[in-house]
């Protein structure tokens, strides 16, 4: 592991209703008691771990369209995208554990870019397990110019009227992009979220599920994506050369990386509540992490959708979860090239 001294604030996001499979909300005690906390400080990070957010369920929570709970998530993202806003104001690193990816990349949003992987998890199960970007706080420093990372299975950019399953999990990247704005409804317990992410901020990598709404979307936004044949064709060192030249080339600005565990490989990940065959490998996975810590400039994370209730075994959650502690320290300094000799007091 490398030194990497930066000021982490870990915050969890234990919440589910972004879906409609229960235990995702254990996402983020699965990934503590992986040794989430003990990995980043012993990569000489100064880390704060504030726990998990309590949500409240909502009564009077009438299905919106085919949106179920849609003010439980929305407010459930309001309260994530503001504790993501203080950690980031307060110049810390965010990492947001879901839950499902609804909820995590809202908050991150709101806050700052690194929260977005969050958000992702809100889906159905909204908090599933961490991430996606919440840059729509108007009170709290929000950072115009965040970029996004988006590395998932699935694009989560459906709107409420091309969703084929209602869940917001898959549907957080809508609330956010600002081209999309006239194509969304109303949907209660959003209010508070302002579109603050232009198309071309963001870039996907691992795609293979995308639903035919999606398709179009993805199409006459012109989103950069990398869908898994992309990488079969390009191999890993492309794609990130061409992802960061696409969102940094132009000037350095923050990243918000949301990072959704059915990225890799259901081998690899199999506690997760929508796995797709053909995933990312394990060393694939590693080397997006490692590229966005080497610029410096992540600034929030989130890390959604692992769900030790669906695991088939103790060692599969123990697997998925294990695999989130990696992907989220390889993005905070841990690293597989060799160190300078006199750095490591040798
Ligand atoms: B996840 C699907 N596209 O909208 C939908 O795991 C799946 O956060 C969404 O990426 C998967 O329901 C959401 C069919
Ligand atoms: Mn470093
Ligand atoms: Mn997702
Ligand atoms: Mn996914």
């Amino acid at each position: 592991p490398s030194r990497a001294h930066l000021s982490v604030a870990i915050v969890g996001a234990p919440f589910s209703k972004g879906q409609k499979r229960r235990g995702v909300e254990l996402g983020p005690k699965a990934i503590r008691d992986a040794g989430l906390v003990e990995r980043l400080t012993s990569l000489e990070n100064a880390v704060h771990d504030f726990g998990d957010l309590t949500f409240e369920h909502l009564e009077d929570d009438a299905r919106y369209m085919n949106v179920p709970y849609p003010r439980t998530v929305g407010r459930a993202n309001q309260i994530l995208s503001e504790a993501v806003s203080r950690a980031v104001g307060a110049g810390q690193t965010a990492v947001m554990l879901g839950g499902d990816h609804r909820h995590v990349v809202m908050q991150d949003l709101s806050v700052s870019p690194d929260l977005t992987h969050l958000i992702q998890i809100i889906s159905f199960f909204f908090f599933k397990q961490l991430t996606w970007p919440s840059a729509r706080l108007q009170d709290t420093p929000s950072r115009p110019d965040l970029c996004l990372i988006w590395v998932d299975a699935h694009a989560d950019i459906n709107t409420p009227m091309t969703s084929p399953s209602g869940n917001l999990h898959g549907q957080p990247v809508a609330f956010m992009l600002k081209e999309l704005q006239d194509k969304m409804p109303a949907v209660p317990g959003f209010s508070w979220l302002k579109p603050f992410l232009t198309a071309r901020d963001l870039v996907y990598i691992g795609l293979r599920d995308v639903d035919p709404g999606e398709h179009v979307i993805l199409k006459n936004l012109g989103i950069q994506c990398f869908t898994m044949r992309d990488v079969d064709k390009l191999g890993m060192q492309r794609v990130m050369e061409v992802t960061l030249d696409h969102l940094l080339a132009r000037k350095q600005r923050p990243i918000h990386l949301s990072f959704d565990i059915d990225a890799f490989d259901p081998t690899l990940a199999p506690a997760t509540g929508t796995p797709v065959n053909g995933g990312l490998t394990y060393r694939e996975g590693i080397y997006i992490t490692e590229e966005i810590h080497n610029t410096g400039l992540l600034s929030a994370m989130d890390l959604v959708e692992v769900n030790p209730a669906l695991g088939a075994s103790p060692e599969a959650v123990e697997a998925t979860a294990g695999l989130a502690v990696d992907v989220i320290a390889s993005s905070l300094g841990q690293t597989r090239e060799l160190q300078d000799t006199k750095q490591l007091g040798l």
